[in-house]
């Protein structure tokens, strides 16, 4: 088998006002579609980061990519796994996820990589779970992802979403805005994006979602970074009881002295909410460091940035090693993302809670998968028994991914720019902030 076409479709989707210690997301998110052709006609597709910067990425190695066999092409590409360096310069502290150039190379190869697995899993009537080790599960658990956001559904114009949760910007809208989603989803854990309001208005939302939810729904805060250590350690303390019980507490601060420090300090206090993270560990050359001080005890993997599935699956057999945890990264994406993170999942044995997704911030006039959304039922996506991601492309959905494209602005995701359009002209992210 032979890849004799590769197209790279940039598209926008349209996405909610919500907030991070990054800024505000903007009406659109970008999202690159990859479709990798066979000469027997199969097609393989796969989604990452979108703007200008990756979709050029994909389009600078077409000349590697068409005519090789899809079972050998990722061997031939394995050069771009290491990405460069490591450490803050690497990380996502400073930069969203997506738009560092330290690891362009690792996300363009896992996207080539995802697209070869449908290819293959297709061309030979397996799912892509079962290709890279066979399915431990075939439910993989989703947590609910609830951000403060300001009012409206995302879009411009005359493209406006329609405003599903309203302004989210109080802890009891928060704890409303996540009744909805678990009502809707039915999720059984809770990932929440601080780092926006000041700490104690986070931490009667945690306590608020605890009451709310009690123990047997594990919650977790993630301010991205926004808290100086003693800021963490406080509310590491103040948030002891939420945070047990499968929670964690996940990047509080910057760069893994920092994280160390107030793993430290909560301890000596007899308080033992594992530390997780995104941004201080986004490569292996990050691990001998964080495991030596201690600085994390739960590392979100994200086969989009990690250099594709198998190097999410070394990662997993790495933590398990060491005894870490390992849980789930996201970012705004469709469901061809969404089933990839899925596939990953269910042939990853030491995967020890259930992973994050942006998806029900999405709605169907995006979608570019045949037959509309994927189903999220009781928070588990099903994988079931289709060749390789389990996903079609609709042409004419993708079409208008295109077009809404090409009509907006963005070329890269700016959240700050966003920050200073819409909320504050004067906005700058800082950190720490508090
Ligand atoms: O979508 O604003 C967002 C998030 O803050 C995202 O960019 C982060 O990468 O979800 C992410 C996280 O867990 O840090
Ligand atoms: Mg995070």
């Amino acid at each position: 088998m032979k890849i004799v076409d590769m197209r790279v479709h940039s598209i926008a989707i349209a996405d909610p006002p919500l907030r991070s210690s990054y800024g505000l997301h903007a009406p659109y998110a970008l999202r690159t579609i990859l479709e990798l052709e066979s000469d027997d006609g199969i097609t393989g597709i796969s989604e990452t980061y979108g703007g200008q910067a990756p979709a050029g990425a994909l389009e600078a190695i077409r000349p590697d990519v068409i005519g090789q066999n899809p079972y050998r092409l990722t061997g031939l590409l394995s050069s771009m796994t290491e990405g460069q360096g490591s450490g803050i310069e690497r990380s996502q502290t400073y930069l969203v996820p997506g738009e560092n150039p330290l690891d362009q190379t690792t996300r363009t190869y896992a996207a080539i990589e995802t697209g070869c697995l449908d290819l293959i899993g297709k061309s030979v009537g397996q799912g892509v779970c079962d290709l890279i080790g066979g399915r431990v599960r075939d439910k993989v658990a989703f947590s609910a992802y609830p951000f403060f956001k300001h009012g409206g559904g995302g879009g411009a114009g005359d493209d406006l979403r329609e405003d599903e949760y309203g302004e989210v910007m109080t802890p009891e809208a928060l704890v409303r805005e996540v009744k909805q989603m678990i009502t809707k989803y039915g999720f059984g854990s809770v990932k929440f994006k601080g780092g926006v309001l000041e700490p104690d208005l986070e931490i009667e939302a945690v306590k608020l979602l605890y009451q709310e939810f009690g123990a047997d729904v594990p919650l977790r805060i993630d301010p991205n970074s926004a808290w100086t250590v003693d800021t963490s350690v406080r509310v590491g303390r103040e948030l002891a009881k939420e945070l047990s019980g499968g929670g964690y507490l996940e990047d509080p601060t910057a760069g893994l002295e920092n994280m160390s420090q107030v793993r430290k300090r909560l301890m000596a206090k007899g308080i033992e909410t594992p530390l997780a993270t995104n941004v201080a560990v986004t490569s292996f050359a990050d691990i001998p460091q964080a495991l030596e001080l201690d600085a994390v005890q739960i590392i979100l993997c994200d086969h989009h940035y990690w250099g594709g599935m198998r190097r999410v699956q070394r990662l997993a057999g790495l933590c398990k090693v060491f005894g870490t945890g390992l849980s789930m990264h996201s970012n705004s994406h469709l469901g061809i993302s969404l089933m990839a993170m899925a596939h990953v999942a269910a042939a990853t044995p030491h995967l020890t809670y259930a992973c994050d997704t942006h998806y029900p911030w999405q709605s169907q006039r995006d979608e570019v998968v045949t037959g509309g959304r994927v189903p999220i039922v009781d928070g588990c996506v099903t994988i079931g028994d289709e060749p390789g991601l389990g996903v079609e492309l609709d042409y004419d959905q993708l079409a208008r991914g295109r077009e809404r494209f090409e009509k907006c602005p963005y070329r890269k995701r700016d959240d700050e720019a966003e920050m200073r359009k819409h909320v504050d002209p004067n906005w700058k992210r800082k950190l720490p902030r508090w």
